[in-house]
C-alpha cells in the first residue's frame, strides 16, 4: 500500500550544516522554511554554540599595551617556553606580540622611580576573565635580585594572587632566592618571585597542569589558565615614593 503522504505536515528535507562556528537545522514545512539553531542571526544560537563563539574569540586575542601601557609579560600561545635561568629572565624572551617575557633589567629601569601601576589581564580555561590591578609597582635592581614591590590591590572577580610574592626576591632554576629549603623555581617550572613558594605562576608551564602549571590562586584554589598579560605604566598624578 502507498503510503499517503500529506502535504500539510510533510517534512520537505532537512539541511543540516555544521562546521567550527556555526549549526544550522532547517526544515520544509506547509511550504515554508523552519530554522534551528544558527541559522540566520546570534538570538537563534543555542547556549554551546554562544561559547564555542566566545572561546574563538578568547583565542584570536593579543596583548594591548594600549595608551601608555608597556607589555612585559605575555602568554597566548604558549609556543614560547618559560622554564630558563637567570640571564634570560634578566635581559628577556619571547616573539614581539606574542609569548614574552620583557626582562627584569629594563623591568627594574622602566619601574625604579616608584610611580607606576600594574595592571594583569587573565583568561581561565574555564573562559573566565579575571583583572588584577595594583596602585603601586616597582622592581628592584639585580643587587637586591630584582624584588618584587606591588601594592594598592584591586580585583575585577578575583584575588591577589602576587600578596604571597610582595617584597620577594625573583628566582629561576640557576638562582634559588626564595625562602623554600628546594628551589622553587626548579619545582614550579618558572622564573617568579616565589617566597614559600606562592600563590600564583604566571611563567609557568602552559602545557601542564600541576603546580609547574600556569596559574593563580582565586581565594582558596588555584585555576589553570589560558591566556595573561602583565603591563605597567605611569600613574596619572601619581608622585614616586
Ligand atoms: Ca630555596
Amino acid at each position: 500500500m502507498p503510503l499517503k503522504i500529506s502535504l500539510l505536515f510533510m517534512y520537505g528535507f532537512a539541511i543540516y550544516l555544521s562546521s567550527s562556528a556555526k549549526f544550522c537545522a532547517r526544515r520544509y514545512v506547509n511550504g515554508k522554511w523552519i530554522s534551528q539553531g544558527d541559522c540566520g542571526g546570534p538570538e537563534r544560537m543555542s547556549e554551546m554554540q554562544k561559547k564555542l563563539q566566545r572561546k574563538i574569540k578568547d583565542e584570536k586575542k593579543k596583548c594591548i599595551a594600549g595608551k601608555g601601557w608597556t607589555v612585559f609579560q605575555c602568554r597566548i600561545k604558549g609556543d614560547v617556553d618559560f622554564y630558563r635561568g637567570w640571564d634570560d629572565y634578566k635581559k628577556g624572551f619571547g616573539i614581539s606580540e606574542g609569548d614574552l617575557w620583557l626582562g627584569l633589567e629594563e623591568l627594574h629601569n622602566r619601574t625604579k622611580e616608584g610611580n607606576m601601576e600594574l595592571e594583569i589581564n587573565m583568561i581561565t580555561k574555564e573562559g573566565i576573565r579575571w583583572v588584577a590591578k595594583y596602585s603601586y609597582f616597582r622592581i628592584g635592581p639585580e643587587s637586591d635580585n630584582y624584588t618584587l614591590h606591588v601594592s594598592g590591590f584591586s580585583g575585577d572577580k578575583t584575588y591577589d594572587g602576587l600578596a604571597h610574592h610582595n617584597n620577594r626576591q625573583f628566582s629561576t632554576n640557576d638562582a634559588d632566592n626564595d625562602d623554600y629549603a628546594s628551589n622553587c623555581a626548579s619545582l614550579y617550572e618558572a622564573g617568579w618571585w616565589y617566597g614559600g613558594c606562592g600563590n600564583s605562576n604566571l611563567n609557568g608551564n602552559f602545557h601542564k597542569t600541576g603546580l609547574e602549571g600556569f596559574w593563580w590562586k582565586d581565594a582558596s584554589k588555584s585555576s589553570l589558565l589560558r591566556f595573561s598579560e602583565m603591563k605597567f605604566r605611569k600613574k596619572k598624578g601619581g608622585l614616586p615614593r
